[in-house]
């Protein structure tokens, strides 16, 4: 069924085809996650890092309907611009392939698009997690479900301080999901180096995860992976001061009552309001390093 309405772009067709590394990227980042025109500007610098490092870039969306594996320059354009375009993650693809909407992907749903077509890493911001606040309000990203159960490996810098991050690495420790924490002692929180959590297990070595990775599925451990990537120190807020504003962001979240999948997307215009776009420059320059280091695993991946 899922070939009806996936289009694969030609040159991610033949990596495909010839076993050339691939990295795919999420959309929602896109459409939901930052403003315009950054966000599609910062969609073709990512795009340009991956092949850059020897892999072909794969950025997923959806288009009137059809699954678009690897997304043309009006295509980008559009999902950039559109103001109509639904936040899809699981539970949303009936709905816009049915009714031939267009969608952004979420982590979850990148993942899953990813896996059909056979690609195994995929490079983004921040993944979603488990909302502070839940214990009131029982807010769980579906991407922890899906890193649960589709085998891709995700790239990220952390989970942000919006959510409860020692809750989010307990779920994922519950749900099998393992955590790689890339050249530091301390899991980090989007913005900063630091959450004040100590890693799991900490990764210096590309090739050591490759190996890691591909063991976990060669055994058949099915699930997905988190691969944590510090912001890199020259872009890193101080702990205090993005705390501050988050709580701020928090704050007016809640007075104006923001539910459901609109929570996020409301967060992160808001800490971008708050840091006059500092954080939207954090940001970018995050996924722009986690895009380098998801090549340089696909690579090393294929080589193994
Ligand atoms: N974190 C970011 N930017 C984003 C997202 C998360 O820094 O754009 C997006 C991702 O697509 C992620 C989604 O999968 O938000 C999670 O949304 P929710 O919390 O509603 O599950
Ligand atoms: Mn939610």
């Amino acid at each position: 069924m899922w070939e009806n309405i996936i289009d694969i772009k030609e040159e991610v067709k033949e990596a495909l085809e010839k076993g050339i590394p691939i990295v795919s990227l999420e959309s929602t980042i896109i459409s939901h996650g930052m403003p315009y025109p950054e966000n599609v500007e910062t969609a073709k610098v990512l795009e340009d890092i991956i092949r850059e490092n020897g892999a072909v870039p794969a950025t997923i969306g959806i288009i009137k309907g059809r699954i678009k594996v690897g997304l043309e320059e009006d295509e980008l354009e559009f999902l950039a611009k559109d103001k109509n375009i639904v936040k899809v993650s699981r539970r949303d693809f009936p709905e816009v392939i049915a009714l031939k909407k267009s969608g952004a992907t979420t982590v979850a749903a990148t993942m899953i698009i990813s896996d059909i077509v056979g690609i195994k890493v995929f490079a983004t911001g921040g993944i979603g997690g488990v909302h502070r606040g839940y214990s009131e309000i029982l807010d769980i990203s579906q991407d922890l479900e899906e890193l649960s159960r589709t085998n891709v490996a995700v790239i990220c810098a952390g989970v942000k301080s919006i959510l409860d991050i020692r809750s989010t690495l307990e779920y994922l420790e519950t749900k099998s999901v393992p955590v790689y924490v890339l050249g530091s002692d301390e899991f980090p929180a989007f913005y900063t180096r630091n959450s004040g959590i100590v890693a799991d297990t900490r990764i210096d070595n590309i090739e050591e995860l490759a190996l890691i990775v591909k063991t976990k599925w060669d055994y058949g451990f099915n699930g997905g992976v988190v691969v944590a990537n510090p912001i890199p120190e020259e872009f890193s807020f101080n702990s205090e001061e993005i705390d501050e504003v988050i709580n701020k962001a928090l704050k007016e979240a809640k007075e104006k009552q923001i539910e459901g999948k609109k929570v996020t997307p409301y967060l992160l215009s808001k800490i971008k309001e708050i840091t006059k776009g500092e954080s939207l420059k954090a940001n970018i320059e995050l996924v722009k390093h986690n895009t380098k280091v998801a090549a340089e695993l696909a690579v090393k991946m294929t080589n193994i």
